[in-house]
């Protein structure tokens, strides 16, 4: 489109940028120029416009800065390093390979674009540029590696929150991963850990979450939405990304004084899309139906079936509503 090649020359040039040179660049006429930077625009990019000299781009809505992060922070460590990147692989091979360097607990990596998304077991994870939030945090807990499950639903609370704080929308969580809205995904967490048998060296939690996205691939059409087409409304990732930092070391804090969920077990029961539905266990030893119940104080997802209260645990399971995702 030409709004966008006209975009990505502007992008590209640090000084004015003349209309001529488009036009025989692009092979279009002055008033299809004029009419393109027009439609930018209105779309809250800033443009200056000068006499013989062209158009300058000042400004871009909503790109990811550290400033507005920063602003709305209110944390002691939970993104006070961050780490901003244009395009990389994966924010969480990104994340380990900052781990392995040294660097602290808090650091957050933030990309526009991942070329190599990952979801759980390998699954691809759709991550284009500048449309979602593809984030990393790393943290140093001095947690038993066996609890460390349990932060994916700290994490998966955060984020719930922070959407809803920040967005107004009615979003909740589907156990054990995912935040959805009218009963599609528009989160995904993918929690990874380096550990000795009895000591965490570190951890990293993944976050994908689809702000901007106006349309998705085929493959994951039926499954995904993004907070846009939910709402109908543009919003500042940078805000999102400080509030689910804000929320997830409270949210964090009440984990470490029990290693466990009691003390977020109600906050999060009461946002648990699951709750008190029939689902589907797609577990590989084995699927069965019930109804879930909620979780108990170790993150499990406890189903409720015809003779027994089964305890699933998150692993390689994943959950299902008896007629489709949720
Ligand atoms: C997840 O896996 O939901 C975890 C996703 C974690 C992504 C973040 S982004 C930042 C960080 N860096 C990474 O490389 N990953 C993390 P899972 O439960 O396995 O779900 C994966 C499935 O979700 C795929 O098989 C698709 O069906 C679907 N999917 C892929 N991309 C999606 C998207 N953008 N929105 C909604 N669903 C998607």
């Amino acid at each position: 489109m030409l709004k966008e090649e006209i975009l990505h020359m502007m992008e590209k040039q640090e000084d004015f940028l003349s209309g001529q040179e488009m036009c025989n660049v692009l092979g279009v006429s002055r008033t299809a120029v004029w009419k393109a930077i027009r439609q930018l625009e209105a779309e809250g990019y800033e443009i200056e416009a000068v006499r013989n000299k062209g158009y300058r781009l000042l400004s871009e809505p909503d790109l990811l800065t550290e400033k507005e992060i920063s602003e709305n922070l209110h944390t002691r460590w939970a993104g006070r390093h961050l780490v901003l990147m244009e395009s990389t692989d994966s924010t969480n091979n990104e994340a380990k390979r900052l781990a392995e360097a040294g660097e602290p607990c808090g650091t957050l990596v933030i990309s526009e674009i991942q070329t190599a998304g990952r979801g759980r077991m390998g699954r691809p994870w759709s991550s284009p540029k500048k449309s979602g939030i593809w984030m990393s945090l790393l943290i140093r807990p001095k947690i038993s590696p066996v609890h460390a499950s349990m932060i994916t639903l700290v994490m998966g609370l955060s984020v719930q929150q922070a959407v809803k704080n920040e967005t107004g929308l009615s979003c909740w969580i589907k156990w054990p991963n995912d935040i959805v809205a009218d009963g599609k995904k528009i989160c995904g967490i993918l929690t990874e850990m380096s550990a000795e048998t009895d000591a965490v060296n570190h951890i990293v939690i993944g976050v994908g979450i689809n702000v901007l996205n106006e349309a998705f691939p085929d493959e994951i059409r039926s499954v995904a939405t993004s907070i846009l087409k939910e709402t109908g409304a543009s919003c500042s990732r940078n805000k999102i990304i400080a509030e689910t930092m804000n929320r997830f070391e409270h949210n964090f804090d009440i984990f470490l004084k029990t290693e466990d969920l009691s003390g977020l077990l109600d906050t999060y029961n009461a946002s648990l899309i699951n709750r008190n539905r029939q689902v589907r266990v797609l577990d590989p030893a084995g699927e069965y139906s019930g109804t879930a119940a909620g979780i108990d104080k170790d993150g499990e997802l406890l189903v409720r079936t015809e003779d027994t209260v089964r305890k699933v645990t998150s692993g390689e399971v994943s959950v299902r509503g008896v007629y489709g995702y949720v």
